[in-house]
């Protein structure tokens, strides 16, 4: 976080991380057109055939003093772009780990969440996480649920953990696990949308 006393810009990263496919991109789109920044969003498509997306985005609100700045950009495990990633997670101030709630995705959940623990080891348990399980329109029975995931997570040990459901390709949750983390960061905000 970084704030300038000067111009009084307070500016904060998120990172949405998750394995490939899980959502984040349509989860981030979705987010900016809400605000109606969507031409301020840059997802950068790779050029092997592979929908792979690196996107990356800023979001800025006026308070009554202060200019809030949301750099907001998207991570993937276990890809091509694994040696970018950890310029992407330095001095990140919250993350939205967007899981794939298909159930055949487990492994793919674990192995991006395992990535992210490895690269913050202990300090993983200081930073805002807001768990987006993605894809809840899927049927009953062909969904993990919270009781899957505390498997790996390990809920208990995080200061600031929230879950919520969202269904990113409709929007639902998303904005809600956004005001989430913000909520996780600035405990005392009052956010009017
Ligand atoms: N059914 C369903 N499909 C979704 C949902 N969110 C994303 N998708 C689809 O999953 C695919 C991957 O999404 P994308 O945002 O590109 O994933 P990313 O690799 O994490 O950025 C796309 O075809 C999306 O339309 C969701 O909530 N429900
Ligand atoms: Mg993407």
């Amino acid at each position: 976080m970084i704030l300038n006393y000067e111009s009084k810009i307070i500016q904060v990263k998120i990172v949405y991380y998750g394995p490939a496919m899980s959502g984040k991109t349509t989860s981030i789109k979705f987010l900016f057109n809400f605000f109606n920044k969507g031409d301020q969003l840059n997802s950068i498509e790779n050029t092997v055939g592979r929908t792979l997306f690196f996107d990356f985005g800023v979001l800025q609100f006026k308070g009554s003093q202060w200019e809030l700045k949301f750099l907001i950009y998207s991570a993937t495990g276990q890809d091509f772009y694994a040696s970018t990633r950890p310029a992407t997670l330095k001095g990140v101030d919250g993350i939205i780990f967007v899981v794939d709630s298909k159930r055949d995705c487990l492994n793919h959940n674990f192995r991006s969440w395992k990535e992210l623990k490895y690269y913050f080891s202990e300090e993983l348990y200081q930073i805002p996480i807001v768990i987006a399980l993605n894809k809840y329109d899927l049927n009953n029975g062909e969904k993990i649920d919270k009781m899957d995931l505390n498997a790996i997570i390990n809920f208990d040990r995080f200061k600031e953990i929230h879950i919520n459901k969202t269904i990113a390709t409709t929007g639902e949750g998303v904005l809600d696990s956004f005001k989430m983390l913000i909520k996780s960061i600035f405990p005392n905000i009052t956010i009017i949308v």
